[in-house]
């Protein structure tokens, strides 16, 4: 499989990162994004001209939560990834979709200015990083630290 992508993109890590937790290969190829992602194969696609874009031997598809899944079904089923019970597989469907829907938004309408990619004020700067803390501040609440590791 070849999921097309640039370096570092963070809607690409969820499958990458799946594809290593469940040993999976996949194949990212050379890709030179605002070049690559334009040409009429890779809009035939997907017409969005977006990233990431998985290819497999059953055809391709787009939406990064989507291609993490799949890698996560190629790679064994129903395991910690996926859920085993109905409440596991809500609770995990639960998280993709806030992490998709509520935390990212809310990050990237924070971050996008100060790199440049979206126009910065100031006043957008303080209500996006306001957002952003109400929406992560339950988050310690709701998700249980670590185990420590017990004595060797
Ligand atoms: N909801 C999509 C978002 C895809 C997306 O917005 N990709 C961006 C890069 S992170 C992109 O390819 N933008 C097109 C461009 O920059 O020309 C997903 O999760 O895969």
């Amino acid at each position: 499989m070849q999921l097309y992508t640039y370096p570092n993109n963070k809607n690409a890590y969820k499958a990458l990162i799946a594809a290593e937790m469940v040993g999976v290969p996949l194949e990212v190829p050379p890709f030179k994004m605002g070049q690559d992602n334009k040409t009429p194969e890779f809009l035939a696609r997907n017409p969005h001209g977006k990233v990431p874009l998985l290819v497999t031997e059953e055809g391709c598809f787009f939406e990064s939560s989507s291609i993490a899944r799949y890698v996560a079904r190629v790679g064994g089923g129903a395991g910690p990834l996926l859920g085993r019970t109905a409440m596991e597989r809500a609770l995990i469907e639960q998280w993709i979709s806030f992490a998709g829907s509520e935390l990212d938004p809310a990050i990237m309408a924070w971050c996008l200015p100060l790199i440049g990619v979206m126009p910065y004020s100031d006043s957008g700067h303080a209500a996006a990083m306001a957002a952003t803390q109400v929406t992560a501040a339950p988050l310690p609440l709701l998700i249980p630290p670590p185990t420590p590791p017990g004595p060797a």
